[in-house]
């Protein structure tokens, strides 16, 4: 029977039948309205409670601040057609007696989508549904997303927890198209004696941060990251962020060669969780400092898509 199975699957692909697809978007009936009402547009950030940010700060025993954002500047990998170009502005001739001059800097990139990024809610959909079904053509203006808009979230501070799925699995860097499974964050987790709670910001290290301004063309070629099953999980657990020290937090290309960075979805669209991704976890990772304050603000984009920001741990 299983031989006749066998055969009949290839038969199948041979017809021009292609695999299932190993995961589905929910329908507007099952991921709407959101568990924060129809009107939500925070999201997760509508976990940081007066409580969560009290017990975020014991966390604070040593008081180092370790930085999490990478350096902006010329050079860094960017994505697709993102840029980031500086040029600086110089003043003269002096002025006044005390001829002071100045240097300022006009900055063209796209402010939401470079660097270590903050993705908001307005950056992805399912068709041209956003996060509580809103339909992203009647809040998409010139000016930026009348809703979902990055300007809404404000800092966030909370307990952050690093998972070392690379130091889990003993190498200095997970390859390429790795999927991050439940197991492997589950072990992780318990060679760290952790587990991960509600409001958490979880960031996942992969090692791959290794490339970055070092071989920017692997680094943006695909990378190793979480896959839907392992997003989902997270998401089960009610966490405020999930980071990683990649482009895209998750696993590219999907093995699942008919989805488009799922994760994206799951996270962004279906359960309101923010994507904090390029993050800079060598330092944490070296120092195997897994549990700590985290905190991130945003910058107040008005009906931005996402913001470049420089988060940090402390502990
Ligand atoms: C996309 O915009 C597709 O990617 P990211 O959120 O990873 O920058």
């Amino acid at each position: 029977m299983r031989t006749i199975g066998i055969v009949a699957t290839l038969a199948l692909l041979s017809a021009g039948h292609a695999a299932a697809q190993s995961w589905s978007p929910p329908s507007p009936e099952q991921r709407c309205p959101s568990q924060w009402g129809a009107a939500d547009e925070r999201g997760a950030a509508n976990l940081q409670t007066p409580a969560q940010v009290l017990k975020a700060a014991q966390l604070v025993r040593t008081g180092e601040v370790i930085e999490l954002g990478r350096v902006l500047e010329t050079g860094i990998p960017l994505f697709g057609t993102r840029r980031f170009d500086m040029h600086t502005k110089r003043t003269g001739p002096a002025l006044g007696s005390n001829r002071r001059r100045s240097n300022e800097e006009l900055v063209i990139t796209e402010i939401g989508q470079v660097g270590t990024q903050f993705d908001m809610f307005s950056h992805q959909t399912i068709d041209s549904s956003l996060y509580n079904c809103i339909d992203s053509d009647a809040v998409g203006t010139r000016n930026g997303f009348t809703k979902l808009g990055v300007e809404k979230i404000g800092t966030l501070f909370t307990r952050g927890v690093l998972i070392d799925v690379a130091a889990s699995k003993g190498v200095d860097m997970l390859e390429q198209g790795y999927e991050i499974t439940v197991a492997d964050l589950e072990a992780a987790l318990a060679k760290q004696g952790m587990s991960v709670q509600r409001g958490d910001a979880v960031l996942i290290h992969t090692g791959w941060g290794k490339l970055w301004g070092v071989d920017n063309a692997k680094y943006n070629a695909g990378c190793p990251g979480i896959g839907a099953p392992a997003a989902e999980w997270l998401a089960k657990h009610d966490v405020m962020l999930l980071g990683s020290d990649n482009f895209p937090v998750e696993v590219s290309p999907n093995p699942d060669k008919t989805l488009s960075l799922p994760v994206h979805q799951i996270a962004l669209v279906v359960n309101g969780i923010f994507l904090l991704e390029n993050m800079k976890l060598d330092e944490l990772a070296a120092k195997r400092v897994h549990e700590f304050a985290f905190a991130v603000q945003p910058l107040k984009v008005k009906g931005g898509t996402g913001s470049t920001v420089a988060p940090v741990a402390i502990h």
